[in-house]
């Protein structure tokens, strides 16, 4: 029998490298969502852990052109890494030295970044780190990063002009177009813990996509067909991909799974739940695993961020359970009416799950632990006492008054230091805030703690309308007076239009 292979070691076998294109292809015959109808099989993608040559482990990305079909009888265009959509995971070890080589073959410039690593910011692959069509560009860096899954995707900025939106030079064009991959991170801690971790198995990833097609097939792109007077500026669609196909099938044993959730939409936030109700596990954010799994019947998850949940499936043998988004309980809290389409309001589902038999040596029970979570002090700040001030703004999009411009550092940190931000949302309409480098940790929304799934590792917070967040940061190394990270809104079409600044560290 096939072994999966354990993310916990250096030697598993991976998931058929390099065949990404036997997976997530155009080849994949599209079925109507419908219980009656056989379900098309959750894809896993690839899973790749490097090449170790004289102490330095490689990775092969290729930002290429592709076609999938996603909808009955129809062809997409698309792009993908190292296949027609999406990507294969990265798997990397904590303290190994990296090097990944992303050529770029889709004949527009790009760039693609590690959201959420800890790397010098001219390995951060933001938008400075320009690929052009037909160069390889490549990021080395330490794997500096805890445990937790990460993602890349590109992170171009195209000139701002009155057609930036659907600029194909934009980041919210090319991350629709199909560019994003799951990157994990394994460390000696999470070896030691009872977790499921044989990928594809019991360690599912769920990479989350909302698409609008043209009637021909190819996927519509803000605003070349949306009717401006009534359509939502934004990326948004009624098809919900999980890993590149619309409501898929996953069959797993009746034991604990995990999932690997990673909301790779440009501006859809998803409710998440169970069809039953049932009650299941966060033990993961976006940077690191949680103290203990945190129980929970619902689940925010905001463009950018990622979960780690457990699901007990142990008494569920011949039952069929639906991940879905709850969005008819969001009403109007985070979406804002002009601003809504249907599925802001509206539950869909995202993915059955069919439970099997019990497999061998399968997690039958969710750890009472997991890891020791150390707060930041808030004392260990420079300026706890009046944090750094950074308001979002709508109308026209900016942070702090003022447009992303490639050419002016919005912040400069001094090497050492640990900064509290405070962002403030003085709009109807929730904003991801996502600030490159490290992780950071969230202090307070509205001067209270926040619940205990947010008192961990994160790099992207949602902040809600008319919310003011407090997060603290360490700037504790990589100094760079050249070189800027990002902070931005992780609605890519927010980002696009200028929600964005640079900060170095020096
Ligand atoms: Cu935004």
């Amino acid at each position: 029998m096939e072994r999966a292979p354990t993310l916990s070691r250096r030697s598993f076998v991976a998931l058929s490298t390099g065949t990404a294109s036997s997976l997530l292809l155009g080849t994949s015959h599209w079925q109507a969502p419908q219980d009656a109808l056989k379900r098309q099989a959750l894809p896993i993608p690839p899973l790749i852990d490097g090449t170790a040559r004289g102490g330095v482990v490689t990775y092969d990305l290729t930002e290429q052109q592709g076609v999938m079909g996603f909808l009955p009888g129809l062809q997409t265009e698309t792009f993908g890494y190292n296949g027609d959509f999406l990507g294969p995971t990265l798997l990397m070890r904590k303290g190994d030295q990296v090097a990944i080589n992303v050529t770029n073959n889709i004949g527009l410039t790009s760039t693609t970044h590690w959201h959420g690593l800890h790397v010098p910011a001219v390995m951060d692959g933001g938008p400075h780190q320009r690929i052009e069509p037909g160069e390889t560009w490549t990021a080395s860096f330490p794997v500096l990063n805890r445990a937790a899954t990460y993602w890349y995707h590109p992170h171009p900025h195209a000139p701002l002009g009155q057609s930036v939106l659907m600029d194909p030079m934009g980041t919210g064009y090319q991350v629709y177009q199909g560019l994003a991959g799951m990157l994990i991170v394994e460390d000696d801690t999470s070896d030691t813990l009872a977790l499921p971790r044989s990928y594809g198995r019991d360690d599912i990833p769920l990479i989350l996509q909302d698409r609008r097609f043209h009637e021909d097939g190819r996927l519509m792109h803000f605003p070349d067909d949306f009717n401006a007077a009534t359509d939502p500026a934004l990326r948004k669609g009624g098809h919900f991909l999980v890993n590149g196909v619309e409501a898929p099938l996953l069959k797993v044993g009746a034991q604990v799974i995990r999932l690997r959730v990673l909301n790779a939409s440009n501006a859809r936030i998803y409710n998440l739940g169970f069809s039953d109700e049932r009650i299941f596990y966060q033990v993961g954010s976006d940077g690191g695993y949680l103290a203990a799994p945190v129980p929970l019947s619902r689940l925010i998850l905001a463009p950018a961020e990622r979960a780690e949940i457990l699901v007990d499936l142990g008494a569920d043998k011949g039952r069929k359970i639906k991940l879905r988004s709850f969005n008819s309980e969001n009403g109007n809290r985070l979406v804002p009416r002009p601003l809504q389409d249907s599925w802001d309001t509206a539950d869909f589902d995202l993915l059955t799950i069919r439970v099997k038999r019990t497999k061998a040596n399968a997690v039958t029970t969710v750890p009472e632990s997991l890891v020791t979570v150390d707060r930041i002090p808030q004392s260990e700040a420079v300026n706890a006492p009046s944090p750094r001030p950074f308001e979002l703004n709508a109308n026209p999009f900016g942070i702090n008054g003022k447009r992303m411009d490639m050419a002016i550092i919005d912040a400069r940190i001094r090497r050492g230091d640990t900064e509290i931000w405070e962002i403030t949302n003085p709009n109807s309409q929730a904003h991801p805030f996502h600030v490159h480098g490290d992780s950071f940790q969230i202090l307070s929304r509205d001067a209270v703690l926040p619940p205990a799934h947010e008192l961990g590792w994160k790099d992207v917070v949602l902040v809600r309308p008319f919310e003011t967040v407090r997060i603290i940061k360490r700037f504790h190394d990589y100094a760079d007076t050249l070189n800027p990270y990002m902070f931005h809104c992780h609605i890519l079409e927010h980002e696009d239009v200028g929600m964005m600044g640079q900060f170095v560290v020096e």
